[in-house]
């Protein structure tokens, strides 16, 4: 990590005119092999050439090399291999472990984003190579919530639109998409990478049409392909809502749209996700404070039996000396009395 900071204020430090100021955080998710990383390089140096630098932070321990300048490193606070030898984990469990450990320093994290925030215009996050790592862990969502709570936050889930040719692929980055939207209840946009050896048109087509869908469908006879179809069906209403745009991370086409689709999920991060996000915030300080007053409950009561239990030894320590005296007066009247 770049330096120690402050740690930010426990309340919700962004409201929707405020949300304008601020700069926009980009969480790069997708499928292992997507293309993230190359995203990620992709959209930092647009970014550069557009407007201004944006703030990069690499959040994949295990990456070897990482081809963007990070300004924040996962891997200069928690070395992989060595959580790896001294937990005794395999590379999943690593990967858990180390977010786990990096989400404990998240609040300096916010922190040094919030005094630089004044310089750049985006966060843009890359994530661990195993989706479900960052997706749907805890240290994900704590990651995920400091950042939502702090900054107009907005996810960009990454499609390899070469795999996602076959349809169960299709369906299946479509239902992991939803299920992030889910999970942490935030704009989502729908980045159809590689588009450079094939075009997303026939993602647009299924998501538009679901006979086309389910023609692409009929040459597979399968039982998933049944389930597909059902699915399919229901996901209808997330395609119509859905916002989504082709790019190539290599080549760099499609990154104006791209570009476009976040700032349209900024606003709706403002206009509709904004007051979920403070609800749940209030909820959470509700649960945080209730837990603090029953700790200090639970603390004042024991001192009280402390204190009374201290009065008790007190009381039966004077009266054990009171009868020491007692015996050492009645043995010298003894003595007295048998001379
Ligand atoms: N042709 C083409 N290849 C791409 C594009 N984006 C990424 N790739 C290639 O896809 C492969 C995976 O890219 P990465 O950026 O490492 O993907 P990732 O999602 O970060 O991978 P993990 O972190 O390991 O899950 C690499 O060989 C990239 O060169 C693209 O837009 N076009
Ligand atoms: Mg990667």
């Amino acid at each position: 990590m770049e330096s120690k900071a402050d740690t930010p204020d426990a309340e919700m430090t962004v409201s929707a005119s405020q949300s304008e100021d601020k700069p926009t955080c980009i969480i790069v998710m997708g499928m292992a092999g997507s293309g993230k990383t190359t995203f990620v390089k992709r959209l930092c140096s647009y970014l550069s050439e557009k407007e201004n630098k944006s703030y990069n932070i690499n959040l994949d321990p295990a990456v070897i090399q990482s081809p963007f300048p990070a300004h924040i490193d996962i891997r200069d606070s928690v070395k992989y291999k060595q959580v790896m030898k001294k937990y005794q984990l395999g590379p999943n469990g690593a990967i858990l472990t180390s977010l786990n450990l990096f989400a404990t320093q998240f609040d300096q994290v916010i922190g040094l984003i919030e005094k630089k925030q004044g310089d750049f215009k985006h966060i843009v996050i890359d994530t661990p190579g195993q989706i479900e790592a960052f997706s749907m862990s805890a240290s994900g969502q704590v990651i995920t919530e400091s950042l939502a709570c702090s900054f107009p936050t907005v996810i960009v889930y990454v499609i390899d639109t070469v795999r996602a040719e076959n349809p169960n692929t299709f369906l299946s980055n479509m239902l992991y998409a939803l299920s992030i939207m889910y999970k942490t209840k935030l704009p989502l946009v729908c980045a159809f990478n590689k588009t450079d050896i094939l075009s997303h048109e026939f993602a647009l087509t299924w998501m538009k049409d679901f006979e086309e869908f389910e023609d692409a469908l009929n040459s597979d006879k399968s039982y998933l392909s049944t389930l597909s179809r059902s699915m399919s069906l229901v996901l209808q209403e997330f395609y119509e809502n859905l916002n989504s745009c082709g790019v190539s991370a290599m080549t760099g086409i499609g990154f104006d749209s791209l570009l476009e689709s976040v700032q349209k999920g900024a606003k709706e991060y403002a206009e509709i996700f904004l007051p979920d996000i403070k609800q749940r915030m209030a909820i959470n300080e509700a649960q945080k404070k209730e837990f603090e007053d029953k700790n200090i409950q639970e603390f004042e009561s024991d001192k009280k039996e402390e204190e009374i239990e201290a009065k008790a030894k007190e009381e039966s320590d004077e009266l054990n000396n009171n009868l020491e005296s007692m015996y050492k007066d009645f043995d010298s009247l003894l003595k007295d009395v048998n001379q």
